[in-house]
Formats: structure tokens, sequence, C-alpha cells
């Protein structure tokens, strides 16, 4: 017999972008069924694969959280360009698309919520993720900010649906993931990136220090500019 433990929902990208690869899916799709384990507490991982769409990634990860009723949800997705695996401080209440989404669509300037707060913060221990994740290897730093792409739309609205309707005490943020190796070399030149394996330890440490921490670890941190 299976054990019923709780769920940590992680969920990717399909590619966008004219990119044909998302390491953000990968990643999540890797993890699928993995227990995590930190200290007497347990849980096991269900992976969601979302589109790249303006309001229907949000519709389809509101409509998971609905069903999995998890204990914590960390969503990914990729930032080129990024050295390292980068867990987001905040989601803005701001859709500006620099390109258009994989549906065609391309908001300027729009709130991602109406009637929202400006800004949530992430409710995941992102200190104490980054640290986990050097700890294993991994390079890792904090982010402020996850754009105004389909990413900071997908955060914001996952911390609007917590904050609103829950599940009772349920904890949600994002983290946005390297390139892999293969994507690195472009028409722009050699961009960063961290190999598939590194980049799966470094979420399952990250979501080891969700388990681990119900609050934040207390570090340096933050950026000058
Ligand atoms: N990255 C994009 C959207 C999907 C993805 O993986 C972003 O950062 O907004």
């Amino acid at each position: 017999m299976t054990e019923t433990l709780p769920t940590l929902l992680v969920t990717g990208f399909e590619p966008f972008g004219g990119d044909t690869v998302n390491p953000s899916e990968i990643v999540a799709a890797a993890l699928h069924g993995s227990v995590v384990e930190a200290g007497t507490r347990r849980a096991r991982v269900v992976a969601q694969r979302l589109p790249c769409a303006f309001g229907d990634a949000r519709a389809r990860l509101a409509a998971a959280v609905d069903e999995w009723r998890p204990v914590a949800v960390l969503a990914l997705g990729l930032a080129a360009g990024r050295a390292g695996l980068t867990p987001e401080r905040v989601a803005i209440n701001l859709a500006d698309a620099r390109i258009a989404d994989n549906a065609g669509a391309q908001p300027r300037d729009e709130p991602v919520a109406a009637q929202g707060p400006a800004a949530y913060f992430s409710t995941l221990p992102v200190k104490a993720m980054v640290a986990a994740m050097r700890e294993a290897g991994v390079p890792a730093e904090l982010s402020l900010s996850a754009g105004s792409f389909v990413c900071n739309e997908l955060f914001y609205g996952l911390m609007h649906q917590l904050a609103a309707s829950g599940p009772a005490g349920c904890r949600g943020g994002f983290m946005h993931l390297p390139l892999l190796p293969a994507q690195a070399a472009g028409p722009a030149g050699l961009r960063p990136s961290v190999a598939l394996e590194l980049q799966v330890a470094g979420v399952a440490a990250a979501l080891r220090a969700v388990l681990a921490h119900e609050r934040d670890i207390a570090a340096a941190g933050g950026q000058i500019a």
C-alpha cells in the first residue's frame, strides 16, 4: 500500500519564445513522484506542466491547487541568462510583455488582478532555499523580481489565490531556472547554463528546505540596486 503523504506541487512551463525545450518542465517531470524528506517531515512531489500563456497558466495552476490541496507550491520557469537557480522574492501586479506568449497575447501595462495589492511576497523560505542549494553544490542566488511576463503573472496569481481561498496553511513561491548547456549557444553568443542533473538536485534541495523551514532563516541578502 502506498503511504498517503502531503503533496508538494511543482510546476514547469512548456517551451516559449523560440526555444524548443524548457528546463522547468523537464526538472518538474524528473521530480514527479519523488519523496522529499526533511527530519521527520515527508511529502510527495506532484508535477504539473503549464502552458506559457497569460491567464491559461494561472487557471490551470489554480485548478491543480484545488485538486491536490498541497502543503506548498513551487512554480518553476526559465530565465535565460541567469547563472544559477534563483528563488523569487516578490510577485508584482503587472503584466507587461516584451514578446507574445504562446497564444499570441502581449499585454502592456495591465494589472494581473484589477483589485489586487501591488505585490505579494513569496511565502516560501527563499533564503533557506538558496543556502540549501549552495550546500548541495548548486549555483543559487536570491532574485528580487520574476519580471512582468507569464512567470510573474503565474506567481502573482498563485499568491492571490492562496491569500484569498487557501488551502489553509499552503505556502507558495516561484523559482527561475537557467538554460541547459545545449541551449547556451545562440545568436547572442554564449549564455550561462547549468546541467540538468544539477538543476534537478538544486530543486530537490530547495524542496527539502521548504519542508524543513516553516519560516525563513535570518541571513544577509537583498540587492543594493
Ligand atoms: N519563463 C517565462 C515564462 C515561461 C518561462 O519558463 C518567464 O520568465 O516569464
